[in-house]
């Protein structure tokens, strides 16, 4: 009983150990580390094309009891879009079996681009029913947000399980931005096991989506009961320098357990500070 108890420590220590050792060099270094973004330097940007990615408020929101034994788990889909001056593009090197670190590419104006260190991290990440793909690390997240009577947010409750994306250009959604190029120039996500480099990215005015019922678009919201906001991000980690950071998130607000259609919640009341990071929210 004792030798068992203290081999079954051993395991969990080694498991919780292991866990840090990944967490640990799949971390994008401290913001203090890092160089700092040109393209919020009004100087630096006027000479440079720089993405700005958004995020398109969840939709399609559906539970699903399926995907955990006596869990709901509550879906939705999500769009990365980019809306700047030039393509989100990251490209990677590998330094072990399922990683890559990222370098991102800005392109000037008038010819050539630029590298920066932004701390990015390219993720050989298995998708269940498919196969393994390069992804950008942390290029999302999912949150919860429960909310006050007047619909503000005041405690994060759960966040979701995918992190991790192509930066494809695999919807058009936004041809009138210019310079958007009007066919695909990073059509799909790689696939390679032995490559040593990839390039990820999402062009002017197209966007990488994912639909509501994609694995991991979830957050658990098991017995959970009344208002939320069901919160998307892109980039929260910082490792695509932008023209504007602080546009990243948009949500919606749900009522729980979630039924479809109207969800008599309280409209997010106007109070001052205004919320610079997101759209004001609308219910669902
Ligand atoms: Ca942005
Ligand atoms: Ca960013």
């Amino acid at each position: 009983m004792g030798y068992k108890f203290t081999m079954l420590r051993s395991r969990i220590a080694a498991t919780a150990l292991l866990g840090m050792v990944i967490a640990a060099s799949a971390a994008v270094p401290p913001a203090a580390a890092r160089p700092a973004n040109p393209c919020l330097d009004a100087k630096s940007r006027a000479r440079l094309l720089c993405p700005d990615l958004v995020m398109r408020k969840p939709f399609g929101l559906q539970i699903d009891p399926l995907v955990r034994p006596g869990r709901v788990v509550l879906r939705a889909g999500n769009s990365i879009d980019n809306v700047g001056l030039g393509p989100a593009e990251l490209h990677g090197v590998r330094t072990s079996r399922y990683q890559m670190r990222g370098r991102q590419r800005i392109y000037r104006r008038r010819r050539g681009r630029i590298g920066i260190k932004t701390g990015a991290r390219l993720l050989f990440k298995f998708v269940p029913g498919q196969q393994r793909y390069w992804k950008f690390l942390h290029a999302a997240r999912f949150e919860l947000w429960r909310l006050n009577s007047r619909g503000r947010r005041i405690k994060r409750v759960k966040t979701g399980p995918k992190v991790s994306y192509c930066l494809r250009d695999l919807k058009h959604t936004r041809p009138s931005l210019r310079p958007s190029p009007r066919r695909m120039v990073y059509p799909a996500c790689n696939t390679g096991a032995a490559t040593r480099r990839v390039t990820l990215g999402t062009s002017v005015g197209w966007s990488d989506v994912y639909p509501p019922t994609y694995p991991e678009q979830w957050i658990d919201v098991t017995g959970l009961r009344g208002c939320f906001g069901f919160r998307h991000i892109a980039d929260p980690l910082n490792g695509v320098y932008e023209s504007n950071e602080r546009n990243n998130a948009a949500s919606v607000t749900v009522r729980l357990p979630f039924r479809p259609g109207p969800q008599r919640c309280a409209r997010r009341a106007p109070a001052p500070p205004p919320s610079r990071d997101e759209a004001p929210g609308t219910g669902y």
